[in-house]
């Protein structure tokens, strides 16, 4: 053949291909769930067959543990509802046999913290890992091999509850893997608050960043300053009635989350996002302040009200009153004595009307409160302009150079960039909720890039996490919550878990990656998740 006939051919080809392609019909599952997991694990070796969840699976676990005995019986709860099956959680003596899923804690120390491996035959599950989150990881992957209909609420009758065979071995890239919910700008309930853990848990995600105050709302009960709640929770964007959560209910959220191997990390925004303080307690306030609600509208006024715009950086604490420090001693004490992680959030971010030279002693001084109270700390990019106390992490949402700061003060970084992981920001321009000053962020930018290789100067050892963030200026609602963050949440969680190919940006191929993701539309569906259904995404009906 000469060469143009080799062409002709070709295209010949190409076009019955693409023909036949598109008259065959529609898959309905799309790719085995084996190859589908999100996030991608470490390693998967597949057999043939598949193991068979019937009303006889046993679930042991093979040592006494309490841990490990309340998450077969969390697996068993997940198990119930679409099976019908009340599975028997209990104590192994001896070698459980066939039909069981066996919990095991393995000496695998390579597996780290959170790493597991999971074996499969056609007579056994076999879950092992060396620490009860391990476990716990592992068993979100069991969730996602079995059929979506596993994650109905109701009933499903004639289902094979059928796994593939193999064995995963699996561990996370990186230790920090988090997600922020916004409640100040809009006040979620502390149901609408577990249902998001528990979605951040089924992709394995392992923080969650709570950011509790802001110019429009303070939902936190702080005892030796009530006003906080009772004005400054009052209202919201909009001028809705808000809300706060008490103590009790903090409490209550934390330990659903730690439940879950997912840490809490309470955010006070300051000195600047602080409008819902000031306007609850006067004497935060220096003496006149010049509130700019607009350029050329600019209101002089003693106190400020309470606010319900989406404006940002015209309110600051007053750094240089005494009181201001015992406001935050105070709330950084009654914060840090119910929360058992180890990292409090000071926000320190677009404090426009905090001076320069004061907003840096400020940083510095509010770091020293908070380890004086046993925790450390995270902040916005900007506090890495102030001097940071040798465990502070900066969180880089905006600025690549305060992350280098950062850097140079040899703290860590949780990368957020705004351009790929608000959540905040509108799949297009079509997209009714949202906002896009940053960027459109449509579910492919969401997930092909790296956090080791976007900005030149930061690396894999200066990044301690990622950490996906949603503000809620434009969001009411559960389905509100659901539809911004489905389905870039996912892609988001594979980028913290597991390890680019080859640590670059082009080797998280969108192209594999969106068949995995179709997959999950009946999850999703199932659960109940009011997701965006991308036009990008071949979704498996
Ligand atoms: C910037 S990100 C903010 C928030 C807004 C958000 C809206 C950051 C640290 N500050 O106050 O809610 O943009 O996208």
């Amino acid at each position: 053949m000469n060469q143009k006939n080799i062409l002709k051919n070709g295209l010949l080809f190409v076009l019955l291909c693409l023909v036949f392609a598109c008259q065959a019909p529609k898959k309905e599952t799309g790719l085995s769930s084996i190859d589908a997991l999100i996030p991608k694990p470490q390693s998967v070796t597949k057999t043939t067959g598949d193991f068979e969840i019937t009303d006889k699976t046993a679930i042991y676990v093979g040592n006494g543990a309490e841990e490990s005995i309340a998450i077969a019986s969390y697996l068993a709860e997940k198990l119930k509802p679409a099976t019908g099956f009340d599975l028997p959680v209990s104590v192994a003596s001896g070698q459980p046999t066939t039909n069981s899923i066996v919990l095991m804690k393995s000496d695998d120390s390579q597996l780290g913290e959170e790493g597991y491996e999971l074996t499969i035959t056609q007579d056994q599950i076999k879950l092992t890992a060396p620490h009860a989150a391990g476990l716990f990881r592992g068993v979100q992957t069991i969730r996602q091999l079995l059929p979506a209909a596993i994650e109905n609420t109701e009933l499903q009758k004639g289902v094979e509850w059928e796994i593939p065979t193999g064995t995963i071995r699996d561990f996370p890239n990186y230790a920090y893997r988090g997600m922020m919910l916004d409640v100040a700008r809009h006040f979620f309930s502390v149901e609408d608050v577990k249902r998001l853990i528990d979605e951040m848990a089924y992709y394995k995600l392992n923080v969650f960043h709570w950011h509790l105050s802001d110019d429009q709302g303070w939902r936190i009960e702080i005892k030796s300053w009530p006003n906080l709640t009772k004005f400054g929770g009052s209202t919201e964007v909009g001028g809705g009635k808000g809300g706060f959560y008490t103590q009790e209910q903090y409490k209550d959220v934390v330990k659903y989350a730690a439940e879950r191997y997912i840490t809490v990390i309470p955010e006070i925004d300051m000195p600047g996002h602080t409008n819902a303080a000031l306007a609850s307690y006067p004497e935060l306030n220096c003496s006149e302040q010049t509130i700019k609600l607009n350029p050329g509208n600019e209101v002089k006024r003693k106190v400020p009200g309470l606010y319900s715009g989406i404006e940002v950086g015209f309110s600051t604490l007053c750094t240089s009153k005494e009181i201001t420090y015992q406001f935050i001693d105070d709330v950084v004490r009654e914060l840090a004595e119910m929360t058992p992680g180890p990292y409090l959030h000071i926000g320190g971010d677009e404090s426009h009307a905090t001076k320069k030279e004061d907003y840096i002693p400020f940083v510095k001084k509010v770091q020293e409160i908070v380890v004086k109270h046993g925790k450390k700390v995270v902040g916005w990019d900007e506090i890495a302009t102030s001097t940071l106390q040798p465990n502070s992490m900066a969180q880089v949402w905006a600025k690549a150079e305060n992350g280098k700061l950062a850097i140079a003060q040899g703290a860590k970084l949780i990368m957020s960039p705004a351009k790929k992981m608000y959540l905040d920001m509108s799949y297009d321009s079509t997209s009714k909720l949202g906002l896009h000053w940053a960027a459109y962020i449509e579910v492919d930018s969401a997930y092909a890039w790296d956090p080791a290789t976007l900005v030149k100067g930061i690396s894999r050892e200066n990044v301690y996490g990622v950490e996906s963030a949603l503000w809620s200026e434009t969001i009411q609602t559960r389905a509100d919550i659901d539809y911004l963050t489905f389905p870039r949440l996912p892609g988001h969680a594979e980028i913290g878990w597991s390890a680019s190919p080859d640590g670059t940006e082009g080797s998280r191929s969108w192209e594999e990656y969106k068949l995995r993701l179709a997959t999950f539309g009946p999850r999703m569906k199932a659960m109940g998740i009011n997701f965006y259904k991308s036009k990008l995404v071949p979704w498996v009906e």
